[in-house]
């Protein structure tokens, strides 16, 4: 497991060590943000006992947030939601030749109780995962709030500047 700061507050997971590349695009947001984060791998099916264990063990280990990615049947975000009352964030991962379908729909249509906030398929999704785990934590705290706010007026000014260099 790979601790970047003393305690993190978000736990990034994922099904296969395929998914890394894709993954790294929540943990970039995360680094970008100041939020300390941890990353590992659990398969829902390979190693189920690993999977419920992080999950289990996530409150009293600090974590506020899971972010868990997986692709084809991807049940981990289910499994780890049903062991944790946490906020559980979902990225379906386009690894399979049904290209992410499938895990969009495994991840997204969880039956009423067990929610997962999915996201949209492979890096968009895992970089919205990101910044949808800032945007929690800015709740409560206001650090990552005034990150927020200001990453937002970035990328309006951003779209000014584009605007103005097409307008001519
Ligand atoms: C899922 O199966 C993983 O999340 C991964 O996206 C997919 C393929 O895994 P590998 O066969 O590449 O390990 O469980």
């Amino acid at each position: 497991m790979k601790i970047m700061e003393d305690k993190p507050l978000v736990g990034i997971v994922m099904g296969s060590s395929s998914d890394i590349e894709i993954m790294e695009e929540a943990a970039k947001v995360l680094k970008e943000f100041g939020i300390p984060y941890e990353m590992t791998i659990a398969s829902a099916h390979r190693s189920p006992k690993r999977t419920t264990e992080y999950a289990k063990s996530a409150v009293e280990r600090g974590l506020e947030i899971i972010i868990a990615g997986a692709g084809s049947a991807a049940h981990l975000a289910g499994v780890i939601a049903s062991e944790t009352i946490l906020p559980i964030i979902g990225v379906p991962i386009d690894s399979s030749p049904l290209r992410g379908l499938d895990s969009l729909l495994s991840t997204v249509q969880m039956p009423a109780g067990i929610p997962v906030a999915t996201m949209a398929i492979g890096k968009t999704g895992a970089r919205n995962a990101g910044i949808f785990a800032a945007e929690i934590l800015a709740t409560k705290h206001p650090e990552i709030l005034e990150k927020l706010i200001n990453y937002r007026r970035r990328m309006a000014e951003n779209i000014e500047k584009e605007a103005k260099k097409l307008e001519g």
